[in-house]
């Protein structure tokens, strides 16, 4: 998926409430305003199947829903949203932005339900040539503790009524993979969100500054 051609691939990261929905959307206004395609996606979810296998995973905790076939039904979801969806639109030239991506299934089922970063990643390695690579990762970082004044008015689904170690584990694990692939960009999200906004749009420009370089 490296043609110049096609186009580029962004995915947003980040522990719940740290702002992947509200910069996400703002990101593909940014985009439009520069006259850039753009399509704009969120998992687990999106396609018909994905969508029911969502409804499995968010579900309240009463389901037995083991680690493995969390883990199994989150891939099961981004094969469908892949091949439906997100190569699709990269090859036609349009520009995709994913809310949450195989850096969530490293972080919070590698990470948060400790079943092991490689693990996961020979998931990834098993994906072939349908596993599209990100052009850039914005990782929005934000402690956990804040999780909570983010998330006011809201029930919370299986995952928001996790403990704050698991949380904490899933922070950890993203920003070690940030430290070890430039890809991944962390932006500070417990600042107001025009500063974080700014520091994306930087980002933005550098990818839109590439592309008509070639
Ligand atoms: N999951 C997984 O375990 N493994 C995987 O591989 C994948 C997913 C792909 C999907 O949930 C769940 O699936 C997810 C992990 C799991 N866990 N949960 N729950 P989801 O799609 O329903 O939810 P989410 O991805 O976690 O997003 P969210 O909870 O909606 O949060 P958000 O999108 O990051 O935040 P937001 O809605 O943009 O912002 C929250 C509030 O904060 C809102 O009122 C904003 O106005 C406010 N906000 C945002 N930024 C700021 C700043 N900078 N200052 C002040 N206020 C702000």
């Amino acid at each position: 998926m490296s043609n110049k051609e096609y186009g580029r691939f962004i995915t947003f990261e980040g522990i719940e409430g740290s702002g992947k929905s509200t910069n996400i959307a703002w990101a593909q206004e940014y985009l439009r305003g520069q006259d850039i395609e753009v399509l704009l996606t969120h998992e687990p979810g999106r396609t018909r199947i994905g969508e029911e296998l969502r409804t499995v995973l968010l579900r309240t905790r009463d389901d037995r829903l083991m680690p493995m076939t969390e883990l199994f039904l989150i891939f099961a979801s981004r094969m469908q949203l892949l091949e439906e969806v997100i190569i699709p639109a990269l090859r036609r030239g349009t520009w995709v932005l994913c809310d949450r991506y195989v850096d969530s299934s490293i972080a919070y089922q590698g990470g948060g339900r400790e079943l092991g970063v490689e693990r996961v990643e020979k998931l990834v390695q098993a994906m072939g040539e349908l596993y599209a690579k990100p052009d850039l990762t914005v990782l929005l970082d934000l402690p956990p503790n804040m999780i909570l004044d983010r998330l006011t008015n809201r029930t919370l689904d299986r995952f928001e009524s996790e403990e704050q170690s698991f949380f904490e584990r899933i922070r950890r694990t993203y920003l070690d993979l940030a430290r070890n692939d430039p890809r991944i960009r962390v932006v500070d999200a417990t600042r107001p969100l025009e500063s974080v906004q700014d520091e994306i749009a930087g980002l933005l420009n550098a990818l839109l500054n590439e592309s008509i370089d070639g």
